[in-house]
């Protein structure tokens, strides 16, 4: 019977925790089952969980979000899977990293403060700042080339809108002000000229295209069956990486910036998700469920030479 109950006492925590997990990641957008900043939330319940990796400018380091101590952290790993370090070590939810083009910080997503939050912490840790102190959920930050600026997505206005700030959280302004839709995941071009986003304004999950003062706004995908999102532009301006659920999982496609050329880069039939491309533009860094829990994995830009990089210690 005691087996019993604490068998039960273990399904009602799990229980609970993936609802905190879930609910964690619902917050930033409203529910949808092909919800591509969720698309892989439904399976985050997995005892071990790594995703989101971002890989430093200078190739050397991926960052990347696990709840492998029992809550969401960000680690730093070397590129080949070694040297883990906890940057974060917070029991809240620290999630959604991503490198400063001088190598130097990391800015996330953390709830920390009871809501979602953009955080920069520099990568030794010290000088730990919250970017956005806003009440509503704000969230996937991307910076700018230059990284005097960061665009991020903000529930403030009772919608996903895409926000633009400086560096130092000052001027935080309404990028694209379309209140009609969902807009998010905004992900800079290398030449700091345009900002490639997901939307929901056509009735489905599509990558857009936009002038970054917002004016050109153009549909990449076209995709109207399924979702697409989660937007990786490379480092060589020509490619965008993204996620889409064409083909009834998520897969990591790539595409050139017209939206021509569009290539399934996993082909798996499990859940792969949240590219990110190294510097030099030859390689993908990615999630994937494909061995039960979510692992990181690194492949070439053409879907070859596939290399897990998590859980193998
Ligand atoms: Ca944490
Ligand atoms: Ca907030
Ligand atoms: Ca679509
Ligand atoms: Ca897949």
């Amino acid at each position: 019977m005691k087996k019993y109950l604490t068998l039960l006492l273990v399904i009602a925590l799990a229980a609970s925790m993936l609802f905190m997990a879930i609910s964690c990641r619902e917050v930033v957008l409203p529910v949808e089952e092909e919800n591509p900043d969720q698309g892989l939330a439904n399976l985050i319940d997995e005892p071990l969980d790594n995703g989101y990796p971002s890989w430093s400018p200078d190739g050397k380091k991926i960052a990347f979000e696990s709840n492998r101590s029992g809550n969401w952290e960000i680690y730093i790993m070397n590129a080949d899977g070694s040297g883990l370090i906890n940057l974060t070590n917070n029991p809240a939810e620290d999630f959604i990293p991503t490198w400063s083009p001088d190598g130097k910080k990391i800015i996330f997503n953390s709830y920390r403060d009871g809501n979602g939050e953009i955080y920069v912490v520099n990568t030794d840790g010290s000088g730990l700042t919250n970017l956005t102190s806003n009440l509503a959920d704000d969230g996937n930050p991307s910076w700018s080339p230059d990284g005097k600026m960061v665009a991020f997505n903000s529930y403030r206005d009772n919608i996903t809108e895409i926000y633009v700030m400086n560096a130092d959280g000052s001027g935080q302004t309404n990028l694209i002000n379309h209140p009609a839709s969902d807009d998010s995941d905004p992900s800079w071009s290398p030449d700091g000229k345009m900002i490639a986003f997901e939307s929901n304004r056509d009735g489905n999950w599509e990558i857009y295209i936009m002038n970054a003062d917002a004016t050109g706004q153009a549909n990449l995908t076209n995709n109207p069956a399924a979702a697409d999102g989660t937007t990786s532009w490379s480092p060589d301006g020509k490619k965008i990486a993204f996620n889409s659920y064409r083909d009834g999982n998520w897969e990591i496609y790539i595409m050139n910036i017209d939206g021509t050329g569009q290539a399934n880069l996993t082909d798996n039939p499990a859940d792969d998700g949240f590219p990110s491309w190294s510097p030099d533009s030859k390689m993908v860094a990615f999630q994937s469920f494909r061995d039960g829990t979510g692992e990181i994995y690194i492949m070439n830009a053409d879907g070859s030479g596939l290399k897990r990089l998590t859980g193998v210690e």
